[in-house]
């Protein structure tokens, strides 16, 4: 294949722009759609039983989007501005086409354009599929930080991969979760523009060797490389109704020629399919977020190739517009690393301004240690990403070679600072000598970079002190904090339409791009009239709720029971199993005749576990066993009911976060980075029952104590007590605990297949448990008795709930980006129409 790496810019460009926008009616949408119902789509007869109508749809929406994305590019390249690149090998964007019309403000304009065909929007929206290209939390969190940048105006582009295959689809099967494989692009993605003109060339193997150049030096080279091209992919992400289209920029790996040549001719015909195969296998599918997936060689390939082609990219469009010289360009860029995924960016922006721009040692560290920041996002320090130095120098042995050289730099630095500190020394180096000889991403990624932050407040000081002390000894200034958010746009305005209606009958619709004016909503908070609308969105979005569960589980749940939810990845220190021990407990108590004055209570769990992550799919296991047990038991009749909910993700959470009471954040103290979970049941109006861990502790800040369901062993007395941790102990001395105990082991979940939930009912009786789930069982009980309490006085839950949107504020990614940029990336709004 021939690649254009041609110029954009050029004689006659700007006469292909549009003078004037389309229109946005109903009648210019209705004729816009059937155009390209029948002419691009080539089909007659209008049918919904089939993607079509949705494609047609996008397809009208796209040519919207693409005059305002056009008329944002020239805006951003008139003005030279400084932009940011956020690097991420997770976008985890959900659908994108009610979204899209949220923003243009042409939701009404669409519906009544369908109403003429007869058909409703919704049903329409329905037929997309999730763009599921992450895991969770730091996935969805990329997503919800482009959605603020194009809403604040700020120049941040998205850089990630156009993974063949997204996160796994979730199906049960006799309580076990089955993975499915998601072929998201099987009918196409309208979203996206191709834009092969810009494709890169990516490097891997071969070796290093030293030549002398034209004016006489002596330099690396990087030869007989395996070579992969890297074709870009743009997605729109449209600002709320201000005019700006921002980019995310996917890359799909694509073989340098459809055959190569000289192996064909020699007649290695399938060799050459082999290595087509191989090159194209980078961006095939996203990695599940677990430690026993990790040290695969093709997640190193998709990080280095994410972080070449983005840096390529940048250095190219640069040239474009500057020409050759560098000077200035550190100015006008800031890489923020979503996590040590991309940090190989670190090594590879030394490569490319060394080797291939020719630039020395000194200048391009002052350049990368500028424009570099890092965002961790974990505590977990096995989770803490490192690859064998043997793989680094198989498949990138110049990017090792500049990491040896970082790291002597650096050690000298730190040799400089504590003279004879070799203790120090082994522990900051880059690399890891104990066992197999491994490179430590996050100690490249602290090291290149000029911001270090954490994502909560609780986590950035954990981090100073614990992971990170001997780095934040050294370089104080480095580290900082940036409290996660959520897009209020998707998870309020739009996913919640009723609460959507009575918050802005209230306090106008200012809260969409501003959402400290929620704060008002606490005059509100005594007015019969509100409260009562309030109290009947509440219900309403119950009801959908209950209908979801009905048609994915066959369960029927009563409006009028709490509704008690935890939904997110399956994951020990998550704790979904305190949660069900909680479950038994109630079940318990009905059995013995003592769960008469219950409150009724559905126990909703969702996530999926890593497909090798084995403690975690025997979580899931015993949650299906443990729910089909007490929903088919006639003594929890009207009492309790415990679901499963399967295939949790992005488009689930925007009907399951509007129809919560109760919002589940139970993980281990210490253990969780911060959520945002968390934060989507809050705005909704969700109360939260919460350990002081990760963003929880700011949530309860904000909302005040007696709208916040505390329980469970801080950081401090986690530390304290897990020397002499002893949970049989704890079992013993609690009756209640000892029955649900009891219970577990009696087999009398999972008759037919005795023994299957042994591995997990032991792992919490273990004096190792790391999760210490035992210790909090007690504190958990008793807060969902406070919650059952509260919930009872349904005038109190009323004022709860209102409380804990009204003071949802702080917790918008419009302001964490605002504290990125003022902090971190200090780029200039940019202002369109
Ligand atoms: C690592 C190695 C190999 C393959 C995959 C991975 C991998 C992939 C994804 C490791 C981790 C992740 C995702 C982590 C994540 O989602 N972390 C969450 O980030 C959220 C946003 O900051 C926080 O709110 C959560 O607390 C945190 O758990």
């Amino acid at each position: 294949m021939n690649v254009l790496n041609e110029p954009e810019s050029g004689p006659g460009k700007l006469e292909f722009l549009q003078k004037s926008h389309l229109a946005m009616d109903a009648d210019a949408l209705l004729s816009d759609l059937s155009h390209y119902y029948t002419r691009m789509l080539g089909r007659r007869t209008l049918r919904t039983d089939t993607p079509f109508l949705y494609q047609a749809l996008v397809h009208a929406v796209r040519d919207r989007l693409m005059e305002r994305w056009n008329d944002t590019n020239i805006e951003l390249e008139r003005e030279g501005a400084r932009r940011a690149c956020y690097l991420s090998m997770e976008f985890l964007m959900g659908r994108l086409l009610h979204n899209a019309l949220f923003s243009l403000d042409c939701v009404n304009a669409s519906d009544e354009a369908l109403q003429a065909l007869g058909v409703e929007l919704g049903q329409v929206e329905a037929a997309e599929q999730d763009a599921g290209l992450g895991n969770g939390g730091l996935g969805r969190l990329a997503a919800c930080f482009l959605d603020s940048c194009a809403t604040l105006g700020l120049p941040v582009i998205g850089y990630g991969l156009r993974y063949q295959y997204g996160m796994f689809r979730q199906h049960m099967e006799n309580g076990y979760q089955v993975e499915d494989p998601d072929p998201w692009l099987r009918d196409g993605f309208p979203w996206e523009i191709e834009r092969i003109e810009l494709a890169r060339t990516i490097r891997f193997g071969g070796r290093t060797t030293s030549v002398t150049d034209a004016e006489g030096r002596r330099r690396r080279v990087w030869v007989e490389t395996r070579d992969v091209l890297a074709i870009p992919y743009d997605v729109p992400i449209p600002g709320y109704r201000n005019g700006v289209v921002n980019t995310l920029r996917l890359w799909s790996a694509e073989a340098t020629n459809e055959f190569d040549l000289e192996e064909f001719n020699a007649g290695s015909y399938t060799e050459a399919v082999e290595a087509k195969n191989a090159a194209e296998n980078i961006s095939m599918v996203l990695y599940p977020n677990t430690a026993t997936e990790s040290g695969h060689e093709l997640r190193l390939r998709q990080q280095y190739f994410l972080a070449s082609a983005s840096l390529q990219d940048i250095l190219a469009d640069w040239q474009r517009r500057h020409g050759p010289d560098l000077e200035g360009f550190a100015d006008k860029h800031c890489f923020q690393l979503n996590d040590t995924h991309p940090a190989v960016a670190v090594a590879e922006l030394m490569r490319l301004l060394m080797d291939v721009h020719g630039m020395g040692w000194n200048e391009a560290w002052e350049i990368t240690r500028s424009t570099m920041a890092y965002t961790n996002h974990t505590l977990l320090p096995e989770a803490l990403e490192t690859w064998p130095v043997a793989m680094f120098e198989r498949l990138l042995p110049r990017l090792l070679e500049i990491i040896y050289e970082i790291n002597a730099r650096f050690l000298d630095e730190v040799s400089i600072r504590w003279p004879g500190d070799n203790a120090r020394l082994a522990r900051m180096s880059l690399i890891d000598e104990n066992g197999q000889r491994s490179v430590r991403m996050a100690y490249l990624a602290i090291v290149g970079s000029f911001s270090v932050n954490g994502v909560a407040a609780l986590h950035s000081r954990l981090l100073r002190e614990g992971l990170f002390r001997d780095f934040a000894e050294l370089w104080p200034e480095k580290f900082n904090n940036k409290t996660n958010g959520v897009t209020q746009r998707r998870w309020l305005a739009a996913c919640n339409p009723e609460l959507n209606a009575v918050i802005t009958d209230a306090i106008g619709e200012g809260w969409v791009t501003d959402l400290e004016q929620l704060d008002r909503l606490r005059q509100q908070v005594e007015n019969t009239a509100f409260r009562d609308a309030w109290q009947s969105s509440r219900q309403a979005n119950k009801a959908r709720l209950a209908a979801l569960v009905q048609s994915r589980t066959g369960v029927t749940l009563d409006t009028q029971m709490l509704f008690d939810v935890q939904v997110k990845r399956i994951h020990e220190y998550k704790r979904q199993l305190l949660n069900v021990l909680h479950a038994v407990h109630l079940y318990d108590r009905i059995r013995r005749g003592d769960g008469d004055d219950l409150v009724p209570r559905a126990i909703i769990i969702g996530g999926k576990a890593a497909p090798g992550y084995v403690m975690a799919k025997a979580i899931i296991k015993l949650v299906s066993d443990v729910a089909q047990t007490i929903n088919g038991d006639p003594a929890t009749a009207g009492k309790l009911r415990v679901i499963f909910y399967p295939d949790y993700n992005v488009t689930a959470m925007e009907a399951i976060c509007t129809g919560a009471d109760l919002s589940e954040q139970i993980s281990t103290a210490g253990k969780e980075a911060s959520g945002t979970g968390n934060m989507k049941f809050m705005m909704n109006g969700a109360v939260t029952i919460g350990t002081l861990d990760g963003a929880n502790v700011e949530i309860r800040d904000a909302v005040g104590k007696e709208n916040f369901f505390l329980f469970g062993h801080t950081v401090e007395e986690i530390a304290e007590i897990r020397p002499a941790y002893d949970p049989a102990a704890i079992i013993a001395g609690d009756e209640d605990f000892r029955r649900v105990v009891d219970l577990l082991q009696s087999g009398h979940f999972c008759r037919h297949e005795p023994g299957v939930h042994d591995a997990v009912v032991a792992s919490f009786q273990q004096p190792g448990d790391p999760w210490m789930t035992a210790a909090d069982f007690r504190g958990f009980v008793d807060a969902q008795q406070a919650v059952e309490a509260a919930f009872r006085d349904s005038g109190r839950w009323t004022t709860m709930s209102i409380l804990n949107t009204a003071c949802s504020g702080r917790f918008s990614t419009d302001r964490t980006m605002r504290d990125y940029n003022d902090d971190i990336w200090r780029l200039e709004p940019v202002k369109m129409a």
